[in-house]
């Protein structure tokens, strides 16, 4: 069962500083910028913001490459900025919480310089460095096969100067660091946690925190993908041996200041495996974030080799249901989210973003969410129903995310640069699914220029300079002014659902759920029930297609009560005036409490 905790009931708001508000015209955003919102996110009801990383970095993956923890980016702003930020948000009576980026650093942290200047310095170890093999031919080879993260490229790179290669699992700026050596751990846990710490977060969420412990040996991976020089490891590099000792030791930092942790699991489709993480009495971490649900519809041994809406409704209802479960009978706890920095739009993804639907695909999917068991997590952009750009408004050229990009070149070596077929393959596969969809600057103002990204800066007849990533063609439709005073709109539908949430948290935050109809490839139907015997149970109806449905109210055997039909009581529909049991318009959802 679950204690009550404020973090398990909290919604948190989560911020990629490059593209939330830019406060002084430069086209970045900044902290002074976050700062400024804060009263939005305040009346939205957020209890906390997550932060992406603002630390210093030359942005080789947007901040994801830290070369000093200690600072700040310069065009986000300074270390003071990041305190009255902290100060400023607490006085509104919210917490935050930073990203925490220590499997790896950027190539430029001084760390790294001096490790890879000479075999014997003394941090040559704080990373990790093999000697290459070689073919029976006699050419270079890296240590083992795995395939880095971004593209199709090796995980290790060749240092010319000292003569061996060192590890990355993601961009080759990105050297991996090697928490076997202790001395290494406690610089980390001082640079990059107890600085923050001490400056008042109240928590982190945790990148990549299962890749910190390499399997002994760094045995190569087995080979799935026959025509490809790297294979994907993902599930041989994660979860190694020493994971939850290197926990238990950051743990009992974290747990000093009494500070909160969400921890990124990829690669872990095991389930009693991420409990290893999450059960409360583990100790190890508070949250997890899951991958089952914004993986489905990723192409199998590339995510983004597949095609738009490459999965049934079944997937993506199962990928909940296996979440969901995680909470069911044991102490451990989940998270509910559908996007972040690394996805596309969830209603691009999951629902319809034309124009006669994008409306109420938002409102729907804001309905599932805040019905689902564990803390709940928004993205910005996600409150005013941002979709995808557009393939015909918004050229591959615009799309900036390394990510991406490393995904083209490896198309094109395969293909062919003018292997037009395949490229436009790859557009289509990155307009459904690239991280850029989360990146493009957020439209504050549909009349400002670029969206009104500078908004403030304009007003203050300032000179402003165009986004350093292009602007979404649908600012002028999609916005937050635009929808601040309309009741219809999906950012009023937002704020009341996070109200709503929070009246029902026995059975939203805390209950049990149950899928009624895991099959059906049109509605989503479900129960929640609370943790104890007794009480009242929701039940959802949701209708994930662009026709009217009907639906067959479930008997009391399957609500789990003894007369059903007589006890329903509509309580919310994600449109205007009383649901009807029974039907549902496109893209409806419903909910009842069943006494
Ligand atoms: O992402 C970690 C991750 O596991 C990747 O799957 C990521 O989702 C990416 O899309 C791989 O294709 C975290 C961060 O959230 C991401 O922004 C960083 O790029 C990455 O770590 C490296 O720090
Ligand atoms: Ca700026």
């Amino acid at each position: 069962s679950h204690d009550k905790k404020w973090w398990k009931e909290a919604v948190i708001y989560q911020i990629y500083p490059a593209s939330f508000c830019d406060s002084n015209g430069d086209g970045i955003g900044d902290l002074p910028g976050i700062t400024s919102k804060l009263d939005y996110l305040a009346s939205l009801g957020v209890n906390a913001i997550w932060v992406c990383p603002m630390y210093d970095s030359p942005q080789v993956d947007m901040g994801y490459d830290i070369s000093n923890y200690e600072d700040v980016y310069p065009p986000y702003g300074t270390v003071q900025d990041m305190e009255t930020l902290i100060r400023e948000t607490h006085a509104r009576g919210m917490r935050v919480m930073l990203d925490l980026v220590i499997n790896h650093t950027s190539d430029q942290h001084a760390w790294f310089k001096e490790a890879r200047s000479a075999k014997d310095n003394p941090k040559r170890d704080w990373y990790i460095w093999r000697p290459a093999r070689h073919s029976p031919t006699g050419e270079r080879l890296p240590p083992n096969n795995w395939r880095c993260n971004f593209g199709g490229g090796s995980a290790w790179e060749w240092d010319e100067r000292t003569g061996e290669y060192y590890l990355h699992l993601f961009a080759t700026e990105q050297p991996d660091l090697n928490w076997e050596n202790p001395a290494t751990r406690k610089a980390i846990f001082a640079s990059a946690m107890e600085f923050w710490l001490d400056r008042g977060v109240d928590g982190f969420r945790v990148d990549t925190v299962n890749m910190y412990s390499k399997p002994p040996g760094l045995p190569d991976a087995p080979v799935i993908d026959p025509q490809a020089p790297f294979q994907p490891a993902g599930l041989l590099y994660c979860n190694g041996p020493r994971m939850h000792e290197f926990l238990g030791e950051m743990n009992a930092i974290l747990s000093r200041y009494g500070a909160i942790t969400v921890g990124e699991l990829p690669h872990t489709p095991d389930m009693n495996r991420v409990l290893d993480y999450v059960s409360a009495k583990a100790k190890q971490l508070d949250m997890v974030f899951q991958f089952d649900v914004v993986d489905v519809g990723f192409g199998a041994t590339h995510k983004y080799e597949t095609t738009p809406k490459n999965f049934a409704l079944a997937d993506f209802k199962a990928a909940i249901d296996r979440t969901q479960g995680l909470i069911r009978g044991t102490d451990g706890w989940t998270t509910v989210f559908l996007e972040n920095h690394d996805q596309a739009r969830s209603v691009s993804r999951f629902a319809d973003d034309g124009p006669e639907y994008r409306v109420r695909s938002a409102k729907l999917l804001a309905l599932l969410e805040v019905c689902l068991s564990g803390t709940q997590y928004v993205y910005q952009g996600q409150e005013i129903g941002c979709v995808n750009t557009p393939k015909d408004t918004y050229p591959l050229e615009n799309y900036l995310d390394i990510d991406s990009c490393l995904f083209l070149k490896m198309v094109k070596e395969r293909h062919g640069a003018d292997n037009t077929a395949e490229l436009d393959k790859a557009f289509d596969a990155l307009q459904h699914l690239a991280r850029d969809h989360a990146r493009v600057p957020m439209p504050w103002n549909g009349k400002a220029r670029f969206g009104g990204f500078s908004e403030a800066a304009e007003r203050a007849g300032k000179e402003i300079k165009e986004p350093w990533m292009k602007h979404h063609p649908l600012a002028g439709e999609i916005n937050a002014a635009s929808q601040l005073d309309d009741p219809e709109s999906v950012l009023a539908f937002w704020r009341k659902m996070i109200g709503f949430r929070r009246e029902h948290v026995d059975l939203f935050v805390y209950g049990n759920f149950r899928d009624l109809r895991p099959q059906d490839e049109h509605l989503f139907v479900f129960v929640k029930e609370p943790q104890h015997e007794g009480g009242d149970k929701a039940l959802v109806v949701l209708n994930f297609t662009a026709q009217e449905r009907q639906w067959q109210v479930p008997g009391g055997a399957e609500l789990g009560v003894s007369d059903a039909t007589e006890k329903l009581e509509a309580i919310m529909s994600t449109h205007a005036g009383k649901a009807k049991a029974g039907v549902l318009a496109p893209f409806e959802g419903q909910v009842y409490l069943v006494r």
